[in-house]
Order: C-alpha cells, then sequence, then structure tokens
C-alpha cells in the first residue's frame, strides 16, 4: 500500500504560503501518531469541511475561543487509555492565540495538560479578510487600520514566561532546522508546550509569493524576530539579530508598511532593540 501523505499536496492556501509549510514541517517530525486540532482561521484550510481532509492524521476543528480546551480533553483520554506514544498538536493562528483564545490557552497551561501547541503568527485574522489582530506590528495598514495601527503588538512570547509550560520557543518559517529542532524537543516534554512561528503571509504584508522565507530571514538578521527558547527555566537566544539598520529594508519589502513616516519608523526600530535588550537580561537569570 502507498504510503500516505501526512499532509496532501496541493491544498487550496495562496502561493508561497508560510503556515502550510510549517503544517507540513511539523509532521515531518511528529509522525502519523499525531492528533491534530485547528481553530477556525487559515490552518481550517488543511482540515477541510465534511468527510474531506488534507490531514494524513487524525484532525478536529475546534471553535475559535477554545482550542486548547479541546486539546486538553483529548490529552487526558489519552492519558486515561496509555497511549502515551500519541503526540496532541494545536495548529492556531495568531487571532486564536493572542486575543480569541487566550483565556483557554492560559486555563491549558496552568493545567498542566500534555500538548504542543503551535501559533503560526501571519499578524492579522487572515483567513476573515485582514484585520489587525494584537499581534500586528505598529504601522502595519490591514483591513481595519487602513492608515497603520496606532500600538505596537502584543508580546505573548513575554506574557508567557511566567507560565508553567514545559517549554517555550520561538521559531520561523526563515529557519525550518531549528524550528524542526524544537518541536522534536517539545515532542519528549510531559506537559503543555509552547512554539511561536513567525509565518511571514503574502496575501496579508503584501510582499511577491517567492519571497516567504527570504522575508522570515530578514526578520531574524533584523531583530524584528528574536529565536530563542525557554527550557528548565533558562532562556537561551538561539540566533542573535546581526544589524537592526536591516529594519527599513524588512518595512519597504512589505507594502502593508507603505504609509509609514520615518517617525513610525524609529519607533518600530526602537521597539524591537528594547525587546532584544530585556531578552538579553532574562537570559542572564539562573531560574525564571
Ligand atoms: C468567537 C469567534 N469570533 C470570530 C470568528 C470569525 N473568525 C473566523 S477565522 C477568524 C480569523 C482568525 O485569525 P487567526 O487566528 O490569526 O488565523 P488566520 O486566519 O490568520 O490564519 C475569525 C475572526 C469565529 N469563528 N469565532
Ligand atoms: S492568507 Fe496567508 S496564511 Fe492564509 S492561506 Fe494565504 S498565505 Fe497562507
Ligand atoms: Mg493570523
Amino acid at each position: 500500500m502507498a504510503e500516505l501523505d501526512l499532509l496532501s499536496k496541493g491544498m487550496t492556501t495562496c502561493q508561497g504560503c508560510p503556515m502550510e509549510l510549517i503544517g507540513r514541517s511539523a509532521l515531518e517530525v511528529l509522525g502519523p501518531k499525531t492528533i491534530t486540532m485547528t481553530p477556525p482561521s487559515c490552518s481550517a484550510i488543511l482540515t477541510g469541511s465534511g468527510d474531506e481532509t488534507g490531514w494524513g492524521i487524525p484532525s478536529v476543528q475546534t471553535v475559535l475561543m477554545s482550542l486548547p480546551a479541546f486539546a486538553s480533553g483529548v490529552s487526558e483520554a489519552l492519558k486515561i487509555r496509555g497511549m502515551d506514544d500519541v503526540t496532541v498538536m494545536g495548529f492556531a493562528g495568531d487571532g486564536g492565540t493572542f486575543d480569541i483564545g487566550l483565556q483557554s490557552l492560559s486555563g491549558a497551561i496552568e493545567r498542566g495538560h500534555k500538548a504542543i501547541y503551535i501559533c503560526y503568527n501571519n499578524e492579522a485574522y487572515m483567513n476573515t479578510g485582514g484585520q489587525r489582530s494584537s499581534a500586528t506590528t505598529l504601522g502595519a495598514s490591514t483591513k481595519t487600520t487602513p492608515t497603520g495601527k496606532k500600538e505596537v503588538s502584543k508580546n505573548i512570547d513575554f506574557m508567557l514566561l511566567h507560565t508553567p509550560l514545559a517549554y517555550q520557543a520561538t521559531a520561523s518559517v526563515g529557519n525550518i532546522r531549528d524550528f524542526k529542532r524544537k518541536l522534536a524537543k517539545a515532542a519528549t516534554k510531559d506537559g503543555p508546550c509552547f512554539i511561536h512561528v513567525m509565518t511571514p503571509c503574502p496575501s496579508g504584508w503584501k510582499f511577491p509569493a517567492d519571497q516567504t522565507v527570504q522575508i522570515a530571514k530578514l526578520a531574524i538578521k533584523s531583530g524584528m524576530w528574536l529565536l530563542f527558547e525557554r527550557e528548565d527555566g533558562k532562556i537561551t537566544i538561539n540566533q542573535k539579530p546581526t544589524n537592526f539598520e536591516l529594519i527599513p529594508e524588512y518595512l519597504s519589502r512589505q507594502k502593508r508598511f507603505n504609509r509609514i513616516n520615518d517617525e513610525i519608523t524609529a519607533q518600530i526600530i526602537e521597539e524591537a532593540k528594547t525587546r532584544y535588550e530585556t531578552l538579553q537580561q532574562l537570559s542572564q537569570l539562573a531560574c525564571l
């Protein structure tokens, strides 16, 4: 019998979609003994509707505000059945994580259920037409911020530092090897794990579809995206930003930043530097 693709080819995501690449890479690490969950979002395209799905593994379509509660229940059921070798993988967007599902996520982490939660961050509510979320970068134009977002993005990674996660990491579609390493590590943990992945979205960020990975790499180099992990109470910075002066280039390659002026650009650079400096200080602490 031909081996089943764990995620079908030819899904109806946009050209250059980073979310699909992350979903595919995740299953290359976790393998067939995985149950996945998606909330309403672009990732629901993979889960499909009716009796059609792109996943070659069991999948559940949840509601937007409580994927972590679904994951908690499945995780506990697996425990009762003694099925220790099955991984529960939540796969949700930034809107479903930072905003609408945050309360449920907080509860699941506090209760300590064994599950891996992957948040792919495309910085908007893309599945409903590209409205701003709290993850959207300052200055970015979206459907609901046509003249540019006025607030800085919520720093969910720092918020979660004081929660009892068994493992916490940021990752990027610009460094798949690092993402896979972190996922493999999460799979060994007997508790809640959170991996936050930067997924530049060509449709929402308005850059050519063949530049998804380049934009993600530029975000890491310029300090607009920080790669780190927290394990056993210690933060490790995995890749240092090389040059904050690259931030204007990062911004100018995306039409969503077409309307920003020098003042907003300076604020974005300042925010990126402050976040990195804070992360450096936190990484010096013996135990978090
Ligand atoms: C409680 C609730 N509010 C709003 C919606 C409508 N809705 C469906 S998908 C979606 C966008 C989700 O955005 P995100 O989690 O960032 O995922 P993306 O679409 O960007 O992949 C929204 C607002 C919903 N399904 N449920
Ligand atoms: S809108 Fe963005 S995240 Fe959603 S399917 Fe298209 S490229 Fe992927
Ligand atoms: Mg989103």
